[in-house]
Formats: structure tokens, C-alpha cells, sequence
């Protein structure tokens, strides 16, 4: 069969599209894990931005894929419900099948027959995606598929939910990266690649949806797989690498045999990014950091969430965030900040700001600390993902203020306080966060001087969309400005210019209550 895997084009604030453009990991896992003599093509979408339709049409024409298949976030459906009729439009036959965090965990979304979805794999994908294909190519029915919804005329079929594979046995075969059909992966000029070590989580922070998608569990890949995954990624050109494991700092022992391997494999000269907790790096970073820093590792985002103890209570993040001194507990944010940055590392802060009964002054707090302390801030507003604990409650105190799934892109405040309007809130982390990111530029130009030179002012128009001369000379508030930025994000959110199947729906539903009025 020829299959066409899909990435969507949404990207996020903090990572904008001029520096950074990443490969999704989930597509070339996805094409690795297929039966071997099958076509596939994977097309990550943040690399066409600005020909979206275009791109999608031509590799369509150009492949007549048997079934496309879409990896969404939940700020993504709307461009993937837009896309699907788009690309039925161009083949009617195709099939179509939607997996990732949105499709797991808000299936009801993906099931109304005008949406085109034959299919909706649940939670890991590989084992699932590969009998499925083999059942379609086969002609076999699909009822024994596990972790499978699928049509059948109007009906969405329901089968149990899979288990998590293990990847000690060896259940996930390697990544596919050759089957990558568009080119421009970029981490400041460097070619970027992204690369799993292992999978999982065993803590339960409210806002996540890891828990509700695969489970408490925690599965490590053998390190010689790393390293030899590492080294195709290499081979293919990465200079810099994103290991996008959920928690690669709940095994710190392996985490620094690992950075030992990485050494030993002499592939110490490529630049790393990685994502962890706290505590784990307060308490082990004097051997951790300079380690980390030999095997080539730059950045490393820090799941900070919150300074201030009740809204970590809140978050359920005190465990990660904090340890236990005589005293009593104190939050580990400083001493993992302090430690990475004595080292050389870059500290890219994760915080979450506008939780339930944050105050003007709870939120300062925090921003307060991105200024004094962080590299690059990676502020978010809590954002009700489907199926997770802190959606539920915000929902349960009525705080939740807008429904519409494009906007949940961690920067759009769509939650009220008990003490602020959303609009407050997003103000105060946009008008701080700007300047915060200024202060990184020379960093980034020691490292990366000629792309610095080239982009440095289209990364700074970025950061600054909105800005008018009127502005920077104080004729105009900032609040106008911030308006301004606001509406130049909603535009930018049309990546696909095709209706999306389910507004039109309700335009002929008013139509018709209104022509039978
Ligand atoms: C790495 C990562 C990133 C990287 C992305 C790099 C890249 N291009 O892939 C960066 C840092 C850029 C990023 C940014 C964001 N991320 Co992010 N990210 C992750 C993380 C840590 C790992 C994802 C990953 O690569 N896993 C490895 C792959 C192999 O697994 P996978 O993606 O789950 O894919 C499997 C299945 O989902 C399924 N599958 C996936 N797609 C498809 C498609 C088909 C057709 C099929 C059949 C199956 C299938 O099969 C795959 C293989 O088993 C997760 C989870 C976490 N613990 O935080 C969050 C996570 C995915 N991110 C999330 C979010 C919200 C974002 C942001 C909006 C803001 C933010 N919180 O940072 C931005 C937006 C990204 C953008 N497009 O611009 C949410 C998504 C929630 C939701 N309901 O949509 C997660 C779950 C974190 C959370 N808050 O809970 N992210
Ligand atoms: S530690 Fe990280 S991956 Fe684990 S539940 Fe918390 S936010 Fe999610």
C-alpha cells in the first residue's frame, strides 16, 4: 500500500517556525514499525507553513496514497478537520486514519461521519497502525485490533484499549527517518532530529496527559538502540537533537550512563536538547550537569511549573518540584536552575501561570523568577487538555472560558482565575515574556553567529508582532498592542484555507432551523 503520513503545520509560540522546525517522532516511528515492503512517505507540515494546501496537493497527485494518516494535538483539529476534506477533495477513496494525543484521549471528536475518519488509533501507534494496515491490505476484519476505533457506515466500532508496549523486549522497531519527503528541519540553523530513549511516566501532574494517555509506566529502549538510532540521525545529517522522552530524569543513573554512551560513540558534537524534572537534577546535578555538558547536551527544559507551594499542590507537581530538608520542603526550581547553568547548560523555564486562584501577585511571582533565572522562558497558561485531572476541575469550579480547541495552544489564557479574567492574565506573561527572550540573542549568536546574522531581525519581528514605531515611542498602550498581536495569532491560525466539514454543519444546521422558522 502507499501511505502518506501527515504532521500538522500549527506551531507554537515558543518554538517559532523561523528557528526551530522539528521533525514529529511519532510519524518515522510509525513508518518504521510497518511492514517493510510498503510505500510510505512522511510529511511534517511545519516545513510547508506557507503553502500548506499546495504541499498536500502535490504529494497527493504525486503519490495517490491508499490511506492518509494524521498526527493531531488537540490546537490542531481544526486544521486536520479542514484537511481531511481537503484531501478527500482531491480523492475521495482515500482512507483516512487520525492518531495522537487528541484523537486518544477526545475520540468522541473524531467520530461524526462528516468528518471523512475511517479509523482513530488510540494511544501508542506503531503495533496498532501496522495490523491495521496488514487487516486493510488483507481484507481482514478489524474487531481483533487493539486499540482501535473504527467505521463501519455511520457506526464508530469500539475495540478494548492496547497495552503499552515494552521496549526492553524490543516490541518498536527503529524510526524511519528516509521515509521523510520534505526537507528544512531546523534548530537554529542547525539540521534537527528527535530521538526517544524512552517512554513513559510514573508521577501524575494534573495538567499532563501523559497518565491518561498510556498509563504510570516508565519502558527504557536498550542504550545500544539509543546510540544506534542517534547515529542514523546523525548519519542523515542532525546536528542537534531533541530526546522528546515524556521524563528521561526518572532514571537518573541510566540517564548518565547514557550521556557515557554518547561520549564513548564519539557523538558528543552534536548539540542536544532534553526535558526534565527538578528535583532529580537539584540532587544529582554536580555530577549530572558536567556530564550532560561533555556529551554534547545544550538545553535542557525544565519542568518548573510553578515558584510558589500551593500552586504546585494544585499542578501536582510538589513531588518533582520539591525535596525534603529538616526544615521541611523547599522547591527545587533555584538549585536545578543554578546547578545547569554553572555548568553551561541553558536553562529553557517550563511555568505555568493563571491557575485557579492565582492572584496578580502569584503570577508576578512567577514571572519575576523567569526574568531573574531562566534562558529562554516557556511560560503557559493552564490549558483543560482532554481527559486530564486539572480539565476536570477547572471545568467543576466553571472557570473554563473558551471551548474552542484551536485556541488551546498553551499561550492563549482559555481559563479564568478566581481572581483574574484570562485576557489579565495573558497580558501580564505576554508583556514580560518578550523581553525575557531579547536577553537570549546573544547566547544563541555566540553559538550560531552567521544564522543570528541572517535571522536575528525576523526573529525579533516575531517576538514582537504588534509593535508599531507608534508603540515604541509611547503614542500607543500596550494593551493596543497586545490586541493587535492577538489578532495577528488568530490569522495565523488559518493554516488551511478549505472549510472545516463540521462549521459548515452548523451553518446549514442554522440555516435550516431558520428556514423552518
Ligand atoms: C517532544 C514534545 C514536544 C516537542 C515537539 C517536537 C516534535 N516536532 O515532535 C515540542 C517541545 C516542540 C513540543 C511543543 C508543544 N507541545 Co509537546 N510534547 C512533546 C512530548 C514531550 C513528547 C512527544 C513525542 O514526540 N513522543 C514520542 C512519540 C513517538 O510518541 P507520540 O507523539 O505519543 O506518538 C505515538 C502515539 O501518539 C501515536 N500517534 C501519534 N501520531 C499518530 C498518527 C497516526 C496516523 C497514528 C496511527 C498514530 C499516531 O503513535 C505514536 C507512536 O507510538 C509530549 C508528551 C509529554 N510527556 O509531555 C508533549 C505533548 C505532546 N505536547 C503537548 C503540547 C500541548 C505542546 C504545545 C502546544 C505546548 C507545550 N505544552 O509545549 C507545543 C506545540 C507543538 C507544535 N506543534 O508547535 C501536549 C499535547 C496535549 C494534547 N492533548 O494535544 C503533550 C502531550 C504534553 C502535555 N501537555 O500533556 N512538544
Ligand atoms: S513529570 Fe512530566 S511527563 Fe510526568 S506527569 Fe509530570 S509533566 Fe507529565
Amino acid at each position: 500500500m502507499t501511505i502518506l503520513l501527515l504532521s500538522m503545520p500549527d506551531a507554537f509560540e515558543h518554538t517559532p517556525t523561523i528557528a526551530i522546525r522539528m521533525p514529529n517522532g511519532a510519524l518515522a516511528s510509525l513508518a518504521g514499525n510497518l511492514d517493510p515492503h510498503h510505500h510510505v512517505a512522511v510529511a511534517d507540515l511545519v516545513l510547508a507553513q506557507a503553502s500548506v494546501r499546495q504541499t498536500v496537493k502535490s504529494l497527493i497527485d504525486r503519490l495517490k496514497p491508499d490511506l492518509v494518516g494524521l498526527s493531531v494535538m488537540t490546537f490542531q483539529r481544526v486544521t486536520a478537520r479542514r484537511l481531511i476534506a481537503f484531501i478527500r477533495s482531491l480523492k475521495a477513496d482515500v482512507r483516512i486514519v487520525v492518531g495522537g494525543y487528541d484523537p486518544s484521549l477526545a475520540p468522541e471528536a473524531w467520530t461524526d461521519p462528516a468528518l471523512g475518519v475511517d479509523a482513530i488509533v488510540r494511544g501508542e501507534g506503531d503495533v496498532t497502525f501496522r495490523e491495521l494496515v496488514r487487516a486493510y491490505e488483507q481484507q481482514q476484519p478489524l474487531t481483533a485490533i487493539a486499540g482501535l476505533w473504527f467505521r463501519e457506515g455511520d457506526v464508530m466500532r469500539k475495540n478494548p484499549s492496547r497495552e503499552v508496549s515494552s521496549l526492553e523486549r524490543g516490541d518498536i522497531r527503529p524510526p524511519r527517518r528516509s521515509a521523510r519527503v520534505l526537507s528544512g528541519y531546523t534548530m537554529m540553523g542547525r539540521q534537527a532530529d528527535v530521538v526517544e530513549t524512552s517512554r513513559g511516566c510514573t508521577f501524575d501532574c494534573s495538567f499532563c496527559s501523559i497518565i491518561e494517555m498510556r498509563g504510570r509506566n516508565f519502558h527504557r529502549f536498550p542504550i545500544e538502540r539509543v546510540i544506534a538510532d542517534i547515529a542514523d540521525a546523525r548519519a542523515g545529517g542532525a546536528r542537534s537533537i531533541f530526546l522528546v522522552d515524556d521524563n528521561i530524569t526518572l532514571d537518573v543513573n541510566r540517564f548518565e550512563a547514557l550521556c557515557e554512551a554518547i561520549i564513548e560513540a564519539g557523538l558528543n558534537r552534536i548539540d542536544y536538547l532534553v526535558q526534565g524534572m527538578t528535583a532529580p537534577i537539584a540532587a544529582r546535578g554536580e555530577t549530572l550537569a558536567p556530564l550532560m555538558r561533555r556529551a554534547g547536551f545544550r538545553y535542557v527544559f525544565l519542568g518548573i511549573e510553578n515558584v510558589l507551594d500551593d500552586d504546585l499542590v494544585f499542578l501536582k507537581a510538589r513531588a518533582k518540584n520539591s525535596r525534603q530538608r529538616a526544615d521541611g520542603r523547599i522547591n527545587t526550581a533555584l538549585a536545578a536552575v543554578n546547578v545547569l547553568r554553572r555548568h553551561g547548560l541553558i536553562v529553557v523555564g517550563g511555568l505555568i501561570v493563571g491557575n485557579p486562584d492565582d492572584r496578580r501577585e502569584s503570577v508576578a511571582a512567577n514571572l519575576e523568577f523567569a526574568k531573574r533565572y531562566i534562558d529562554w522562558p516557556y511560560i503557559q497558561h493552564p490549558t483543560p487538555y482532554p481527559g486530564t485531572p486539572m480539565t476536570r476541575e477547572f471545568e467543576s469550579r466553571g472557570l473554563v472560558v473558551n471551548t474552542r480547541p484551536d485556541e488551546y495552544d498553551g499561550t492563549t489564557a482559555v481559563t479564568r482565575s478566581a481572581h483574574l479574567d484570562p485576557e489579565e492574565i495573558e497580558f501580564m506573561r505576554w508583556r514580560a515574556e518578550r523581553w525575557m527572550k531579547v536577553r537570549h540573542l546573544p547566547a544563541a549568536f555566540r553559538h550560531d553567529p552567521i544564522f543570528i546574522l541572517r535571522n536575528g531581525r525576523r526573529m525579533l519581528a516575531h517576538t514582537f508582532r504588534g509593535t508599531t514605531w507608534r508603540s515604541v515611542v509611547g503614542l500607543e498602550a500596550a494593551r493596543d498592542v497586545f490586541e493587535r498581536y492577538r489578532s495577528i495569532r488568530r490569522r495565523e491560525r488559518q493554516y488551511v484555507d478549505w472549510p472545516d466539514p463540521l462549521e459548515r454543519i452548523v451553518v446549514s444546521d442554522r440555516a435550516a432551523v431558520a428556514a423552518r422558522s
